[in-house]
């Protein structure tokens, strides 16, 4: 899946990264992020998708307004390890007869933040899972699974040094049966690669198409690599 930000892509940027991440595999677009942006600025920007592609896309919010009627689905994501009640369950509840009578396909989904967490963990109040805190991240993601949510993301914070290890993934996979989501910091094909082989169902990036002057280039080794992997 390839992450957009219309706050820092822009609306134009935006439609450029989806034509060009499509070109090169992407299976879906994300678009938002951590900064908040009106349902205005949500439509106008996955408009400007739409227009640039077929991909589906899933609205991927940081706050109840990131909304928009435009899109494909929405992640209706609780931040599980938030410290602030309001991102586990406000923002849901603020934004759920919108989005129920929309018609928008809803996907309920655990929502995790990993050391070192960056913008996401900040603003999410996130009490960040550690490099080997493994127990506290399964038992997370098996409540989730437990509480009925059909995806667990394992999130490291957009431009993260570094990914979340691949023993963390290992180990949250091993004990859910709900499918797997892993980003932030996964630049290249190898470390997209060995997050696959750790058992990801799916891999977000976001950074490298936002930041390459050519990013189908950038995508497609990536995509590419974790498409050949059989498990
Ligand atoms: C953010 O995990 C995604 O939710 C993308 O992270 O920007 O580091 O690819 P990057």
């Amino acid at each position: 899946m390839t992450l957009i930000d219309p706050a820092t892509s822009g609306d134009e940027g935006s439609g450029k990264i989806a034509g060009q991440a499509s070109k090169a595999g992407t299976d879906f677009i994300l678009v938002g992020g951590s900064t908040h942006l009106t349902m205005n600025e949500m439509d106008r920007a996955t408009k400007r998708i739409k227009e640039e592609c077929d991909t589906p896309v899933i609205i991927f919010p940081g706050s109840s307004s990131m909304f928009t009627r435009y899109a494909d689905a929405i992640f209706f994501m609780s931040l599980l390890n938030s410290s602030d009640l309001d991102f586990v369950v406000g923002h849901q509840k603020r934004a759920s007869v919108i989005v129920k009578r929309s018609g928008v396909e809803s996907i309920p989904m655990g929502y995790l933040i990993f050391d070192p967490g960056m913008t996401a963990g900040r603003v999410g109040k996130a009490r960040l899972i550690g490099k080997t805190d493994y127990q506290d991240a399964v038992e997370y993601s098996v409540a989730a699974e437990l509480m009925g949510m059909k995806l667990i993301y394992m999130e490291a914070g957009s431009g993260a040094p570094y990914p979340i290890p691949e023993e963390m993934v290992r180990r949250v996979k091993e004990a859910v049966g709900i499918p797997v989501i892993v980003g932030g910091g996964i630049r290249n094909s190898q470390a997209a690669s060995a997050i696959a082989m750790a058992g990801a169902d799916i891999i977000v990036t976001g950074t490298v198409a936002e930041k390459s002057e050519n990013v189908y280039e950038a995508l497609k080794p990536i995509i590419d690599s974790i498409k050949n992997i059989k498990r």
